[in-house]
């Protein structure tokens, strides 16, 4: 078991998370406005470079999809890298853990690692993925997609945020798509994330592994109607859209409780959203998520068709469009049972509803996740929270999976 550095202050992850906790972050309500390709996360990629750099990493390397690599040891071409990692992006005004928690984890386990006087054994890298929230472009897992060739770089390139800029503009440049020959360059991906949910909380476990994640995906609903005046139009008169979209939350939130799902409507835009129109239209994204592809398929359908039934009564139409879907994931059960092997002591291991860069990496790398202990289960919130404590015993523990995976002798 690797113990924190010797050293005067503050325990290296109270320190290393001091330096990024104020980036990016809103003053008002102290939630994160992270968003892909922006200010903040460029600024935290700078940090992350400095930071790889003083830790002797050899390369620090951009992958042409927004995804930056920090490589140390050995030279990565050799194709049987431990990477680490996770995202620096966030929700709008969400935590400041979910995705920065893996970078400063990872870059301290390799830290601690050095400072133990091990040399790596097999080449070691730190990755941090870009856009993993799909808060600006609207695709989860953007850079990681882009990498593994699970997204196409056109249609990537013409991918548009709320304020109209496309992703090759705020890029600089058309993405490079797959990287297959740097995706060959890692033999394992291990990414430690805060638990989003209070499973460790209720088992008081300050770490656990994850066996896999649930199968989720993101459609948009565009309800069509007729704009009028909000006062002279009789109610019998109206083709209201707003009505149509305010049945579709009720009936997802009910047939998602029907089936054990997790069905969310949490984004909406109207127009011409006057306080005195009707609308005529509303576009709202519906993101489900249920155990098995059956059960998800089934819920996502039932509230189409309730939705669609509810607009022939109130004379508006719906287009429902897929814009993402994450398969189920089982992580790699070979590293799960040498995690549980090396982390010893009755490390609990539970499934996931939150998608994961890591998700997209176990279709093409052994891959596993490290998840660390959230006291309230709150995430995509200000209320995110850890306990440096368990954030250091996180570290402690991923330094102890990459000594088994990576370290010599
Ligand atoms: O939405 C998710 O599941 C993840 O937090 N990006
Ligand atoms: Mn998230
Ligand atoms: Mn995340």
């Amino acid at each position: 078991m690797l113990s924190d550095s010797v050293v005067e202050g503050p325990p290296p992850f109270t320190r290393l998370w001091a330096e990024i906790v104020g980036v990016g972050r809103d003053a008002g309500s102290g939630g994160y406005l992270r968003y892909g390709f922006g200010e903040a996360v460029r600024e935290l990629e700078g940090w992350f470079r400095g930071v790889a750099a003083a830790d002797g990493a050899h390369t620090v390397e951009a992958d042409g999809n927004g995804n930056l690599f920090a490589w140390y040891g050995p030279p990565p071409e050799r194709g049987d890298a431990v990477l680490l990692g996770s995202h620096f992006d966030s929700v709008p005004y969400g935590g400041g853990y979910d995705g920065p928690l893996g970078i400063v984890s990872a870059l301290l386990a390799v830290r601690a690692l050095r400072e133990s006087g091990r040399e790596f054994r097999r080449p070691v890298g730190v990755v941090a993925f870009a856009e993993e929230e799909g808060s600006r472009f609207g695709v989860p897992c953007l850079g990681s997609r882009l990498l593994s060739g699970a997204l196409d770089p056109d249609r990537a390139a013409g991918l548009v945020d709320r304020d109209g800029t496309a992703l090759a503009e705020a890029m600089g440049g058309r993405p490079a798509g797959a990287r297959p020959e740097l995706l060959d360059r890692i033999g394992v991906f291990v990414e430690l994330h805060i638990e989003q949910g209070r499973a460790l909380a209720d088992l008081g476990a300050p770490v656990g592994i994850a066996s896999g994640i649930w199968p989720h995906g993101r459609w948009r609903l565009d309800f069509a109607g007729e704009a009028n005046h909000a006062g002279t139009t009789r109610m019998a008169d109206r083709r209201d859209p707003m009505l149509t979209y305010a049945f579709t939350v009720l009936a997802a939130n009910k047939e998602a409780r029907l089936r054990g799902a997790h069905a969310t409507i949490g984004r909406v835009e109207v127009e011409p959203n006057a306080t005195n129109a009707i609308p005529a239209r509303v576009r709202g994204w519906l993101d489900a998520r249920a155990a098995d592809d059956a059960t998800l398929e089934a819920l996502v359908e039932a509230v189409r068709t309730r939705a669609v039934d509810r607009a022939a009564r109130d004379g508006t139409t719906l287009d429902l469009t897929r814009e993402s879907l994450s398969p189920p994931v089982e992580f790699d059960g070979g590293l799960v049972t040498a995690f549980r092997r090396v982390l010893a002591d009755g490390v609990p291991v539970l499934p996931t509803a939150a998608g994961h860069d890591a998700g997209i990496l176990a279709a093409h790398v052994p891959t596993a996740m490290l998840f660390v202990r959230n006291p309230t289960g709150v995430s995509h919130s200000p209320a995110e929270s850890a306990s440096d404590d368990d954030c250091a015993e996180g570290v402690r523990r991923l330094a102890d999976l990459l000594t088994e995976l990576a370290a010599a002798g």
